[in-house]
């Protein structure tokens, strides 16, 4: 089927590079119809053939070696591309421009007096596929140039599909009962090579320029950034994150910062490319087998990789659920070597159909948690076996249970579990919550087993300094130190204690907003408790009302909340956790609320996205509060503004979609006065 790939990318690269090694040392089995000789995709009859007047050159690609030993070592290839720049210009330091690179599809936009006449693929690099119809329908590709135009101009960029626009086309697909698009960029060569193009006009679409090709009657600029301003000047979209840099260091800082913002950008990107600025050293370098020696397209390290499923074991969490976990053929995968990878829920495991001794995929993007994205069916053994829910808890043998309509299971003995207790403990000392320096996951392991704390309560009543002393690696110093930490935690905030205590779905931002709204733990239990009554209600809306007036918080969060404090073991645990330590409790504590600040932004709810200038979230956040304004941590129908700064992504999105009002810092500063 059309741009509908039998294997998957992460296989096709992984066989792809086995072949060129294969062939790099045996050069005799090289045939000339392997995979590796082809430039690009070949053009289809379905649409007129276009040769480019000017070659559509590819990139040279440099990878980093992760495996290799500093930094030097890991980006030998990019230095190397910067140091044969610098010695055919004769030059110490080059001046770069540096752009993501969009992982979407090449095209070539043709402009008569200013206007539209011709758009094609890149298909081999010397002739592609006229698609001009697919194109005029993106909105913000320019149909016809502003201000000065000269009599032709061909301009080169990336079409491309953003997250938002992939993730309905996989819904609508799925709705329909079709098999939705693999990735944004099949999905975008799927929607460019429609017959129709009503068909293309209706997918999300998206583009941006990266140069110019042909010319005439146009004065070529000096600099690659001169190119970039004058194709701004006449209407073309290009990317904000194209930036100038100096040199490979710079090329490697670009890369780093890059890198960090990858995840919350609203399209993929799958690498970064450097462009000399000087377009006169362009054609000094010029261009060995249709890749230009001026510039290199740097990848980001495989994010996927291919890897037998050996086992799945189950893990439970903090909070009774099990996760079914994948023991995986150790695999080299996105810069680390990974052997486990989570499957999610027994959903997730059907709905992939997950069995053991698959062939899998596995995806480690960034520091999150690898996941098994998909099966390879057509390596399916013949004795895989399918994965069972186990009848009971692994750790504890205490019961399973799953609630209609969710897909988690969870073991129902609470604290009583050693894992959820373990869990509980981890979360409970974290920095975000209840602040224990020096109390670690194997630490803790060690007070459940050796000094028998079995709730959190117990870290301040069953530990001492003696007692820690005696156990395997802590000395008498370390025990001095730890009682310090458990001591100095005892004065804590009613938003950390509220976070430290787990509640199921309530987070750091959740546990803040409902410690400001109540201000005491006596007004939170009232509050819950009168909400229980509700639970029952025909509408969602009218179940946990209370709980529901708070920022952010749900129908969902609401029930988790108040089904938590209706539980006598955590009505317990928490009695104890704030009995003064006289009455022989644990003797947690906080201040007072303050009242609230008043000032120009009282009544109103604000969320904070993107990088601001020279402000961090946290400093913007406490000038919002000081002029009495509330910060919450999603955009819903309740907030008032939304504060955006560079990069900004689903959020921006979302207060569109609602018509939250988007102010800037200084529109901000101007409400402020
Ligand atoms: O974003 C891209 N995929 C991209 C591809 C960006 C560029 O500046 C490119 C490119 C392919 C060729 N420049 C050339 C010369």
């Amino acid at each position: 089927m059309l741009d509908a790939p039998e294997i998957s990318d992460a296989e096709y690269d992984q066989l792809f590079s086995e072949l060129q090694q294969l062939e790099a040392a045996n050069p005799e089995l090289k045939a000339p119809d392997s995979p590796t000789q082809r430039v690009g995709g070949a053009p289809s009859p379905m649409f007129a053939a276009v040769r480019h007047r000017q070659p559509m050159l590819s990139l040279r690609k440099a990878a980093i070696d992760l495996k290799a030993e500093g930094p030097e070592l890991q980006h030998a290839e990019l230095i190397d591309f910067d140091r044969r720049v610098r010695e055919v210009l004769l030059k110490a330091k080059v001046d770069y421009i540096a752009e993501p690179k969009l992982d979407g599809l090449a095209v070539s936009l043709i402009y008569e007096h200013g206007v539209l006449v011709q758009g094609a693929t890149r298909g081999d690099g010397e002739t592609g596929e006229d698609i001009t119809q697919n194109l005029r329908t993106i909105r913000s590709l320019p149909l016809r140039l502003r201000g000065e135009v000269p009599p032709l101009v061909e301009v080169r960029g990336e079409v491309f599909l953003p997250l938002a626009g992939f993730q309905k086309m996989v819904r609508d697909a799925e709705a329909r009962g079709e098999k939705p698009p693999v990735n944004p960029r099949n999905a975008a060569a799927g929607s460019l090579r429609q017959l129709e193009s009503v068909i293309t006009a209706k997918r999300p679409l998206a583009f941006y320029a990266y140069g110019t090709g042909i010319s005439e009657g146009w004065p070529q600029p000096a600099r690659h950034r001169d190119v970039l301003d004058q194709l701004k000047t006449w209407g073309f979209p290009v990317s904000e994150l194209i930036e100038p840099v100096t040199g490979a260091e710079g090329c490697l800082a670009y890369f780093e910062a890059i890198g960090k913002k990858r995840a919350s950008l609203p399209f993929d990107i799958d690498g970064v490319v450097f462009k000399l600025d000087d377009l006169a050293g362009r054609n000094e370098l010029g261009a060995v087998s249709r890749e230009p020696r001026w510039a290199v397209a740097y990848k980001f390290p495989a994010e996927e990789a291919v890897t037998v499923l050996e086992n799945v074991e189950f893990q439970i969490g903090r909070t009774g659920a099990v996760t079914p976990v994948a023991r995986l053929r150790p695999v080299f995968v996105g810069g680390a070597n990974v052997s486990n990878a989570t499957l999610h829920n027994m959903d997730e495991v059907q709905r992939k159909d997950v069995r053991i001794g698959d062939t899998v995929i596995v995806r480690r993007a960034g520091d999150v948690i690898p996941e098994v994205k998909e099966v390879v069916l057509a390596q399916r053994p013949a004795d895989a076996r399918i994965v069972v829910l186990p009848p009971s808890c692994p750790v504890c043998g205490g019961a399973i249970a799953r609630e209609e309509g969710e897909a988690i299971a969870r073991c129902t003995n609470g604290l009583s579990c050693r894992a959820q207790l373990h869990g509980a403990l981890i979360h409970f000392v974290s920095r975000k919550a209840i602040d224990i320096d020096g109390l670690g996951e194997k630490l803790l392991a060690l007070v459940i087993d050796a000094l028998d704390v079995r709730t959190p309560a117990d870290i301040y009543l069953k530990l001492d300094a003696a007692k820690l002393a005696v156990l395997e690696r802590m000395g008498e110093k370390s025990a001095e130190n730890l009682v310090k930490a458990i001591d100095a935690s005892r004065d804590t905030s009613f938003g950390r204690f509220l976070f430290a205590l787990g509640i199921p779905v309530v987070g750091e931002t959740t546990a803040r907003d409902l410690a400001q709204h109540y201000g005491s733990l006596e007004a939170l239990l009232a509050a819950a408790a009168a909400d229980l009554a509700t639970e029952h209600a025909e509408k969602k809306k009218e179940r946990f009302p209370l709980l529901q007036s708070v920022p952010d918080v749900g129908p969902t969060v609401a029930a988790s909340i108040a089904h938590f404090f209706a539980e006598p073991r955590n009505r317990e645990v928490i009695d104890t956790l704030v009995k003064p330590r006289e009455d022989g409790g644990a003797g947690i504590h906080w201040p007072a609320p303050k009242a609230a600040a008043e000032g120009a932004l009282t009544g109103k709810t604000f969320v904070i996205t993107g990088t601001l200038p020279g402000l961090s979230r946290e400093e913007a956040a406490a000038l919002i509060e000081a002029n009495g304004g509330k910060v919450t941590g999603s955009v819903s129908a309740k907030t008032d503004f939304l504060l955006a700064g560079e990069a900004a992504g689903s959020k921006l999105a979302k207060a569109e979609k609602l018509g939250v009002p988007v102010l800037d810092l200084a529109a901000l500063r101007g409400l402020i006065g």
